[in-house]
């Protein structure tokens, strides 16, 4: 069982795709953390609310909108970003409150 777990590693790394990648952005005293983050396409960015107060997190950029509805103290949500490009996501509860997401083209490492 050690062995047949060690083999399907060997060929999930040997297959030279790159991976995606989780990225983490925390919202706390009203705002995001980091304020401007560079991702590639089919990264995941984990929103994870380490504030007081409930947000919303959401992208109004015409590119590639979504909204991950009401995120309570403790709680994340994820976005996958398949679009390349600028997103500027936000918070639907508090509008001073901004992350600019570059998305590139390729997935990291090409
Ligand atoms: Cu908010």
């Amino acid at each position: 069982m050690r062995h047949l777990a060690a083999v399907v590693v060997t060929l999930t790394l040997g297959l030279g795709t790159a991976q995606a990648a989780t990225v983490v952005v925390t919202q706390k005293n009203h705002a995001f953390v980091p304020s401007k983050i560079e991702i590639a396409t089919g990264d995941t960015i984990l929103f994870r609310n380490e504030d007081t107060v409930p947000h919303q997190v959401v992208s109004h950029t015409p590119i590639f909108q979504f909204d991950l509805d009401l995120e309570r103290p403790g709680e994340e949500r994820s976005q996958v970003f398949t679009q390349p490009g600028t997103i500027v996501v936000g918070c639907d509860l508090h509008s001073n409150m901004e992350v600019i997401v570059t998305v590139t083209p390729g997935p990291a490492g090409k």
